[in-house]
């Protein structure tokens, strides 16, 4: 194995900045209130904080639209507050890698602001203009065409239609992106996640979107003026990346990118060719299969992250388990992504719990995404029940709920208005209370990441699913020198009868729930989760 990168043992933790701390009042957390939590983050044992972007911004996207990469928005503070920021993360000896959103800018960003002024400006290459629209899609409904009756001409936006994506065949486009990275890297940052880095190398005459056919030269051309002799973590947003991409992209001893987010996960409960938001449920088996070939196909061969959430999913605890075994169900997600090769993230809210919101009425969600598929879905005839019952399911507002830090006001996320509404539930379900409780999903967490830590078969170890057919159960091995770690997980509110491997040695390392005690024929309470360390 090649020397082992720092980032292959680290736990990330993701914060979505609007959401996690207020400290001002106005609603909107902000860099200062992640400041105040960073203690919090230290304790619980990450090593690497991930910020969804603080860049100058219109928020049409939350962020994602940037029409200023060399500042921060004031909403979240001043270039001096980021300053404090990274250095006080690494004063508590972790990491911070910040989002690079590059496929697009925001409608407002001055290069577009230039570019829509005439044809031969010289920023208009800078993004992609057409005499006549083709019929690909927005991601967020209609077409990915904008009229400007400026020049007669259609831009092009995969995203909203303030998001212009930018032009990568433009050598000068290119060079101001480099630069800008490197401006952050030379500020002392720990790395980038690179948003839906594999659309920059699309070619839309082709109509060839994702893993495009420039994609390798250009995050080539990217590592060498960038990444390349600085010790950074990189992990590219890769939602279509065949496992071969995968592992071109990521193996090696300089890897282009440390690792990918791969979604294969996310979309089973999605039924095939409808998109997002017409649902049926989980299949475990096909889940299992999913990381099996994940597992075996990269060990040694690619490095991949690990996650069950973020600001774009909906929360893990309501998706793979249940909020009516909210402590059970939690850990026993967490236990299994963590006992899995990859780095593993947690997304704010995870290590308590936190659950998705189910609000009565379409307007009062903010997501642009999920109202612009409420007026598509209106327009072809679903009722509003319909649309909320979407929206519970998929809506990316699930996650974005203030963080739950005590039951006080607000669950002590602002002093004044929320931008979103805090989950009702705060007032049982917090970080304080968590904490103070006898099942705390926080403090189990800390001891995974403890584990994660102690353990080498869980970075390096080979990776043995058990159990393959069985609907309900989720059981591996991972071993490494003669380290074994046996990883089991009942994946639902079933007690469950089970033969388990017969080992010469097993001792806990942890356990969910304390009344199992390790007996070749076990039963297995509701979410049960265990890692044994064995040997055989
Ligand atoms: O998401 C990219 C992406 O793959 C989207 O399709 C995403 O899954 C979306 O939620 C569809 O349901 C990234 C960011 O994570 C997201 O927040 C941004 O909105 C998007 O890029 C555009 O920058
Ligand atoms: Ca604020």
């Amino acid at each position: 194995m090649s020397q082992t990168k720092w980032w292959k043992s680290a736990v990330v933790y993701q914060i979505y900045p609007l959401s996690f701390c207020d400290s001002n009042g106005d609603g909107i957390g902000d860099l200062q209130g992640i400041i105040s939590k960073l203690d919090y983050l230290a304790t619980l044992g990450v090593d690497v904080l991930w910020l969804s972007p603080v860049y100058q911004s219109p928020m049409d996207d939350n962020g994602y639209d940037i029409s200023n990469y060399y500042q921060i928005d004031p909403v979240f503070g001043t270039m001096s507050d980021f300053q404090q920021l990274l250095y006080e993360v690494h004063q508590r000896k972790m990491k911070l890698i910040i989002d690079l959103v590059v496929n697009h800018t925001s409608d407002e960003h001055i290069w577009f602001q230039e570019a829509r002024q005439s044809k031969s400006n010289p920023k208009r290459d800078y993004y992609i203009w057409r005499d006549q629209p083709s019929d690909i899609g927005s991601v967020f409904s209609g077409s990915a065409w904008e009229f400007d009756s400026l020049t007669n001409q259609y831009y092009f936006h995969l995203f909203s239609k303030k998001q212009p994506d930018l032009n990568w065949d433009n050598a000068n486009l290119r060079n101001e992106i480099y630069t800008m990275i490197n401006f952050w890297l030379d500020l002392g940052i720990d790395g980038f996640r690179l948003d839906v880095i594999d659309l920059i190398g699309k070619d839309i005459d082709r109509k060839w979107l994702c893993d495009g056919p420039y994609l390798l030269e250009r995050l080539n051309e990217m590592h060498q003026s960038c990444f390349q002799g600085r010790d950074v973590l990189t992990v590219g947003e890769c939602p279509c990346l065949s496992i071969d991409r995968v592992k071109e992209v990521t193996s090696g001893d300089d890897p282009l990118l440390s690792m990918v987010f791969q979604f294969g996960h996310m979309s089973l409960d999605e039924i095939p060719g409808k998109g997002k938001w017409d649902c049926k449920p989980l299949d475990l088996i096909a889940l299992k299969q999913y990381f099996n070939t994940m597992q075996t196909q990269l060990h040694n061969q690619g490095w991949n992250s690990l996650f069950w959430s973020n600001h774009d999913q909906v929360r893990a605890v309501s998706r793979f388990g249940s909020e009516e075994w909210r402590y059970q169900s939690q850990t026993m997600l967490s236990t299994l992504l963590f006992g899995l090769e990859g780095t593993p993230y947690i997304y704010q809210g995870e290590e308590l719990g936190m659950t998705g919101i189910k609000l009565p009425q379409v307007a009062q969600y903010k997501d642009i995404e999920t109202l612009n598929m409420a007026n598509e879905k209106r327009a072809l005839g679903w009722s509003e029940e319909q649309i909320l019952q979407s929206i519970y399911k998929k809506g990316r507002d699930n996650s974005r709920t203030p963080m739950q830090w005590d039951d006080s006001y607000q669950a002590g996320f602002t002093t004044g208005v929320p931008w979103l509404l805090v989950n009702p539930n705060y007032t049982t379900l917090n970080a304080h209370q968590d904490r103070q409780s006898m099942q705390s999903i926080y403090r189990y967490t800390q001891q995974l990441i403890q584990i994660r830590k102690q353990y080498f078969s869980l970075i390096q170890g080979s990776f043995n699913l058990l159990y393959e057919h069985d609907p309900e159960l989720f059981l591996y091995e991972r071993e490494c020198n003669s380290q074994g770690l046996l990883i089991i997980a009942n994946f639902g509110p079933n007690v469950k009868e089970i033969l388990l491997p017969v080992y010469s040695k097993q001792q806990r390392l942890i356990q969910n729930d304390q009344s199992f005690a390790f007996s070749q024929n076990g039963v297995l309470p509701p979410y049960f989760a265990a890692i044994y360390l064995y040997t055989r």
